[in-house]
Order: structure tokens, then C-alpha cells, then sequence
């Protein structure tokens, strides 16, 4: 099982899907950077992990389908829309079928076992919760919702917040709780800590289940010496007080991370990561290519192992 934002980790849940039975693994995305854009009901993160897996990702920007074209934009634009979060026409498809899913009374978990089955994705994709989270950001510029601060302001605006909005009161996802305790091994993807991983741990039970399970749990840094592989994970993760370095990843993830996988120009927090209770694997963790992908995954199979 894999605990997933959106771009950073779909290289990863990449990895394991070439390296293991794709009917074995589950992925768990965070939902709570979904928004309402032109009236459809847009999932980027389970939308990357769903065409990453069915091999439709445009893999230079990390989302979208590759070559996707933009006529509907251009046209929204043309008749006085926003257009700042650029939807293709072909991801377009996607979103008008979840939304009229949705719609019709069916959650989003089974709106996205659905589209995963239309695109051929054999492996098991959970959105975290069925209910409504949103992250919401109290910034230097006003509160912004994720996509506002990510994509439209570029995360410049100064952060002085954040909170996840309606977590309180959801309910993970059916299946989620019990497919952690039964997994053989969790692995938390290096995906933003503060963004994409902390929503998903915000999800009554889920942190609990992950405390409890028997199974090997597994943690990638998403960043080396201090600075996030891409995003704004370090300055987050700053502005929240959690010291901006993999030891700060794991002070956060240290109640129920077994191990955590680091760079190798992070070796010299191996002591201060120990002292956590937590362990240490230092490996190669910068994955440009789809064998640094594939090596990182075997990397991981061979924790349980
Ligand atoms: N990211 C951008 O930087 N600019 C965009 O215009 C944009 C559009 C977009 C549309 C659909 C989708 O599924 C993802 C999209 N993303 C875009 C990515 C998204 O903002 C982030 O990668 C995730 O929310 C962070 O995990």
C-alpha cells in the first residue's frame, strides 16, 4: 500500500507498479487539493496516480494527459472565465464523467474504481475520503484554497496557516482502514508532508490504523539538505515549526514510520533520525529516469523482504 499526493510520489507508486503485481498494490490519494473549477469536480492528485498508472501522464509537467490539446480553454477564456488552472480537453472528459457521477449519488471512491476500470488501471486507487476536505491556507495574501496558492499565486504569498478543512468530520474511504492493517507493507510516498501526506493522516483513524498495523511502514524523503525535490514542501514545513530536513520528516512521521528512506547527502542526519526511533535506509532517492523509479521500489520490496 502507498500514501500519495500527486506529482513527486506518482514516480514512485510508477516504480512499484513496474516492480509488483499491479493487482496487489493500493494507492492512497490525498483529495483534499480537489477543487471545483468551471463547475467540474477535479481530483489532480487521484488523476495523476490514474493516468500515471494507465500511462496516459504527460510526464514533462507531471499531470494533464500527454498531448492533451486546450480548445475548451481557449474558448472559456474567450468568454470571460479564469484560466489560470489549465484543464485539457481530453482531462476535461475525465472530470465532466466524475462530476456527472458524482451527481448521480455515487461516492468518489467508487467514481474513481469506475474511471480506473475505463482507463485499465488494475491496481487499487482510494481516494482518502469520501466527504468534502479542502486545505486552506491563511497567507499574506488572504486564504487561498490549494490551487490558489499552488498554481495561481505560484506559492509565492507567505504562508501563516493552513488548515484541512471538514477533516474533523469525514470518514476514510471504504476499505482503507482495514486494507492498512492487512497490508504487507505501507509506504509513504515522498510527496509534500504538509500538502499531500498531513490530509491523509488528518483522516480519523487512518493515523491509528498506521500506528497498529503489523506491516513494514516505510517513509521517502521528498527532500535532501534541507530543500524539497520540487514545490514548496520545505518552506511549508518552515512556516508550521517543523524543522525543513528529512529529521524534520521524521519528527512528524516518527509515531508510526518504521523506517525512513534518505538521500545520501542527508547521511549525516542518520544519528538525529535514530534518535527518533526511527530507522534509516540511505539510498539514491532523486528519480529522473523510470529505472531510478523501478531501483527505489525494488529498494523498498526489499525492506519486507
Ligand atoms: N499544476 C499547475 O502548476 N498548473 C496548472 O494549470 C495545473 C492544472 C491541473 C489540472 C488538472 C490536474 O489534475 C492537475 C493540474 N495541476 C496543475 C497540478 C496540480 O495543481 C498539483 O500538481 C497537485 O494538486 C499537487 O499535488
Amino acid at each position: 500500500m502507498l500514501l500519495t499526493g500527486g506529482t513527486g510520489g506518482a514516480k514512485l507508486v510508477l516504480g512499484f507498479h513496474e516492480e509488483a503485481a499491479p493487482e496487489d498494490l493500493v494507492v492512497v490519494c490525498n483529495t483534499a487539493d480537489d477543487s471545483v473549477v468551471h463547475g467540474l469536480h477535479v481530483s489532480p492528485d487521484v488523476d495523476t496516480i490514474v493516468y500515471t498508472l494507465a500511462g496516459l501522464i504527460d510526464p514533462a509537467k507531471g499531470w494533464g494527459i500527454q498531448g492533451d490539446t486546450f480548445t475548451v480553454l481557449d474558448q472559456l477564456r474567450r468568454l470571460g472565465n479564469e484560466t489560470w488552472f489549465r484543464l485539457g480537453d481530453r482531462d476535461i472528459a475525465t472530470h465532466l464523467t466524475r462530476t456527472r457521477l458524482l451527481a448521480e449519488g455515487q461516492p468518489l471512491s467508487r467514481v474513481t474504481a469506475a474511471l480506473c476500470a475505463e482507463f485499465g488501471v488494475r491496481s487499487t486507487v482510494l481516494p482518502m475520503s469520501d466527504q468534502r476536505v479542502e486545505t486552506r491556507l491563511s497567507t499574506s495574501e488572504g486564504e487561498l484554497s490549494f490551487q490558489e496558492y499552488f498554481v495561481k499565486a505560484r506559492w509565492q504569498p507567505e504562508v501563516l496557516s493552513l488548515r484541512y478543512l471538514g477533516s474533523e468530520d469525514c470518514r476514510a474511504s471504504p476499505g482503507l482502514l482495514d486494507a492498512i492493517r492487512e497490508a504487507a507493507m505501507v509506504v509513504v510516498c515522498p510527496s509534500n508532508p504538509v500538502t499531500s501526506i498531513a490530509p491523509i493522516l488528518a483522516v480519523p483513524g487512518v493515523r491509528e490504523a498506521l500506528r497498529e498495523t503489523s506491516a513494514r511502514v516505510a517513509a521517502v524523503s521528498p527532500m535532501v539538505q534541507g530543500r524539497s525535490f520540487s514545490g514548496p514542501a520545505h518552506r511549508l514545513m518552515a512556516t508550521l515549526g517543523v524543522e525543513a530536513s528529512s529529521a524534520g520528516l521524521a519528527s512528524a512521521y516518527h509515531d508510526f514510520v518504521d523506517v525512513l528512506v534518505i538521500d545520501q547527502g542527508d547521511r549525516k542526519l542518520r544519528p538525529a533520525i535514530e534518535r527518533l526511533g526511527v530507522g534509516v535506509r540511505v539510498a539514491s532517492i532523486r528519480m529522473d529516469t523510470l529505472d531510478d523509479k523501478k531501483r527505489l521500489a525494488r529498494e523498498l520490496l526489499r525492506l519486507v523482504d
